[in-house]
């Protein structure tokens, strides 16, 4: 049986891959982070009680700013293969945190690396680093490919610029099996709440429901290459069956503007929303409505531009070239954009609906103190 080391187990990308590997009849350990509150969300379907033997998912904690206990995790489990998907993964919030995101997306990436190589795990352990096409920022060249030049625009995707040459280092220097997904946005039901898509699709829920009265986004003329988690997680795990580690783009090669996700998702509602305006001006207004059960007035102003969500700087047209994944992972995406929105938008409205009978019924959600 294959054993699995994931970091960043409880974000997005970490539960589809346990789901993935555990399918495939890997022991899967994962490193999640001490809070506060619960952070296993998106992994409680896979907890396995700590009590009973041969288990095959377990948690360590842990954080990838600890070398220590990153060595201490990796000498324990001995792991076949170690993704290192656990990241301040926030591009905005980055500006905001630029230190600590260099702490764990760059130092972070060298602590694994060498945690194996200490170990004498160099012969054993295949080593997936989440590198991100926020590399290529200021745009070089379109579609975006393993041969394009990088330019960086946020603290974020400069600490992962450190990460992917230093995996790229590793491989060269110490004959290291590691390897760069350099990964175009992919989303889900399960995306963080507050990447665009899924405040989007969340937002259209809520305001389809009366439960919310506008949606307030940033820069709407952002154009993103976005696919599905699940097809991206495959990605990842083809990445470590090679016979020789290679750095491979996964993208659909399709690029659309944040405006259009956002009409997509109201379509989905059976709201079509037209935009008028330019700049911080821009409004998103009701033009028709076909589902009676979401009816919403006609001229309705549904979304409104918010400079708060501008970044210091943008990374304004991202598509990529999937070619080389296509030919030598035989890597090809299953679901297209509207398969996408259809599914998350569709996952929002439950979650909603279900909070509004609640609320309906008299339970409060919020406030419960007050
Ligand atoms: P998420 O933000 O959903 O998950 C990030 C994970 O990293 C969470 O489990 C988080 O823990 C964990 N984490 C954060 N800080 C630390 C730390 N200091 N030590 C240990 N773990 C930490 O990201 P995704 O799942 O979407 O992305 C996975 C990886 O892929 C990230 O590295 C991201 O930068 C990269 N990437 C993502 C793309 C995308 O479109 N989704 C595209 C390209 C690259 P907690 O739950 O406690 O916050
Ligand atoms: P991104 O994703 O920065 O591409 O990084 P995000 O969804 O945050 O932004 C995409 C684009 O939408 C514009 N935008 C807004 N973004 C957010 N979050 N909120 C808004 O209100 C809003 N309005 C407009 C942004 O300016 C941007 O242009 C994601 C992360 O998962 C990274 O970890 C990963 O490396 C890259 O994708 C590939």
């Amino acid at each position: 049986m294959k054993r699995a080391l994931i970091t960043g187990v409880t974000g997005q990308d970490g539960a589809y891959l346990s789901d993935l590997l555990l399918k495939k009849g890997y022991e899967v350990h994962g490193i999640k982070r001490r809070t506060s509150l619960f952070n296993t969300d998106r992994i409680d379907h896979l907890y396995e009680d700590p009590h009973i033997n041969n288990r095959h998912f377990v948690l360590h904690y842990g954080d990838l700013t600890d070398s220590t206990n990153l060595i201490r995790i990796i000498q324990e489990v001995q792991p076949d293969e170690i993704y290192n998907l656990g990241a301040m993964s926030h591009v905005k919030v980055s500006f905001d945190t630029p230190e600590y995101t260099a702490n764990t997306d760059a130092i972070g990436t060298l602590r694994i690396l060498e945690a194996v190589r200490l170990l004498g795990l160099t012969e054993k352990t295949r080593i997936y680093q989440a590198s991100t096409s926020e590399l290529y920022g200021l745009v070089q060249e379109v579609p975006q490919s393993e041969r394009t030049p990088f330019y960086p625009r946020s603290p974020y995707a400069v600490a992962k610029m450190y990460g992917f040459w230093i995996t790229v280092n590793y491989r060269e220097a110490y004959n290291m099996y590691a390897c760069n997904g350099i990964l175009f946005n992919h989303e889900s039901p399960l995306r963080g709440e507050t990447f665009v898509t899924r405040k989007i699709t969340r937002a259209v829920a809520k305001i389809a429901l009366g439960m919310q009265d506008k949606l307030w986004l940033g820069n709407l003329d952002a154009n993103r290459d976005w696919g599905h988690a699940k097809d991206y997680v495959e990605a990842m795990w083809l990445m470590l069956q090679q016979d020789k580690a290679e750095d491979f783009v996964i993208a659909t090669g399709v690029t659309t503007p944040v405006r259009d996700f956002v009409r997509m998702a109201f379509a989905e509602v059976g709201v079509s929303v037209e935009f008028k305006g330019e700049g911080v001006e821009e409004k998103g207004y009701v033009t028709a409505t076909s589902n009676p059960d979401y009816a919403l007035a006609v001229g309705t102003e549904v979304v409104a531009v918010d400079p708060r969500y501008f970044r210091p700087t943008e990374v304004d047209l991202l598509i990529g070239d999937p070619t080389k994944a296509n030919t030598k992972l035989g890597w090809k995406p299953k679901y297209d954009l509207n398969g996408l929105v259809k599914e998350m938008v569709a996952a929002d409205v439950e979650i909603f609906k279900k909070e509004k009978l609640l609320h309906e019924s008299g339970y409060k959600i919020k406030n419960q103190f007050e």
